[in-house]
């Protein structure tokens, strides 16, 4: 089992070319690097994008590009252990920041890939989903899932500013990603109202959808000011040690919103050090309020606001709030949803 295995150079050139020249490969020089033992070989690193670093940068974009030239006016967090052209956080993730100016709009579209906006700065933004008008405020998640319409507006003042995430490597990695543009001026597919509506409180949900098949995407927008309520409830019967972790779900499976990534909001109380489960999923943890550090196999990583660090997969985590008073708030994005249908989900004590 442990014993070396056979490299490339042990066999005659001629043998090995001609393989080659056939579009074959022997396995046994690759196996162990495509099937280590006990753990992943893992190309992401724990890369810290920092906001007051990026944010000029876009910012700058947005007087370099016009947004008819971008269509999507977005610098790309790009993890260089896995190649800065591939344009992968993780090896499954794709991050990138998003900047609309005011009176801007990005237009209509849909695609294969799965998508989410997770707002940074500015007020006025807005996203317009499967016909339904969402408006982006400071923390709110919104969700674009595969095949359905979107677009952004801005009609308010100064910079808007999101995180995207998109399973783009993941869906262009299986050849299957494409989009699909619509006419300019699309009509609104729907006047049903807005989810929020339908969906404003956890637990209740519309009493038709019990007897009907429910919408596969009934929760597109998950308002922060909810969720951070949420996380300081959770806090106060959360025991110390135990994360103050919340899921966002499907409010009528209970389970992910989107198949393949899933997006969870952490609070860390006055003070706290959190040493998270080890587990099989990579991840991406933006900050959305205070400051601290990260550990990861290790090395530790300052986060203040607005920070983005790629975590790999099977990583030992421990975060830390930087404030004795203060709560700090973090949002993560991660591919446990695939991991979980693919049976490959394992956390480790
Ligand atoms: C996309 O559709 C958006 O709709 C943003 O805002 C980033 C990156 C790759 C592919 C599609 C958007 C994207 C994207």
């Amino acid at each position: 089992m442990s014993e070396q295995l056979g490299r490339v150079e042990d066999l005659p050139k001629d043998y090995y070319d001609g393989l080659v020249s056939r579009n074959t490969l022997p396995l046994w020089p690759s196996l162990r690097a495509m099937l280590p033992h006990g753990m992943p070989g893992r190309r992401t690193q724990p890369v810290m994008w920092r906001y007051q670093d990026v944010r000029p940068d876009l910012i700058k974009a947005g007087e370099l590009t016009p947004i008819e030239k971008a269509e999507r006016r977005v610098l790309v967090l790009c993890n260089p252990g896995l190649g800065l052209q591939n344009m992968q956080a993780t090896a499954s993730i794709y991050i990138g920041l998003q900047l609309i100016q005011p009176g801007e709009t990005a237009p209509n579209h849909r695609h294969t890939p799965s998508a989410v906006r997770f707002v940074i700065e500015g007020e006025g933004g807005f996203t317009v989903v499967n016909g339904e008008k969402l408006p982006m405020e400071k923390g709110d998640l919104i969700l674009t899932p595969p095949g359905l319409w979107h677009e952004h507006g801005h009609e308010g003042r100064g910079p808007v500013i999101w995180l995207d995430a998109l399973d783009l490597p993941l869906i262009y990695g299986i050849d299957a990603s494409y989009s699909t543009e619509a006419q300019r001026g699309q009509p609104l597919r729907k006047a049903t109202g807005d989810c929020n509506l339908r969906y404003a409180q956890g637990g209740v949900v519309p009493y038709a959808a019990l007897d009907d098949k429910p919408e596969a995407f009934p929760l597109l927008r998950f308002p922060w000011k909810d969720v951070r309520a949420a996380l300081q409830s959770l806090a106060r019967v959360t025991p110390a040690a135990e994360p103050v972790q919340l899921a966002y779900v499907n409010p009528h499976t209970g389970r992910e919103c989107l198949a393949t990534l899933g997006f969870s909001a952490i609070l860390l109380r006055p003070g706290e050090s959190l040493r998270m489960k080890r587990r099989s999923a990579s991840a991406v943890l933006h900050v959305v309020e205070g400051a601290g550090q990260a550990q990861v196999d290790g090395a530790t990583h300052d986060f203040g606001a607005a920070d983005t660090l790629a975590l790999p997969t099977h990583a030992q985590v421990t975060l830390t709030n930087g404030s004795a008073t203060g709560e700090t708030y973090l949002f993560m994005v991660d591919d446990a949803p695939l991991h979980r249908k693919l049976g490959i989900y394992e956390v480790f004590e």
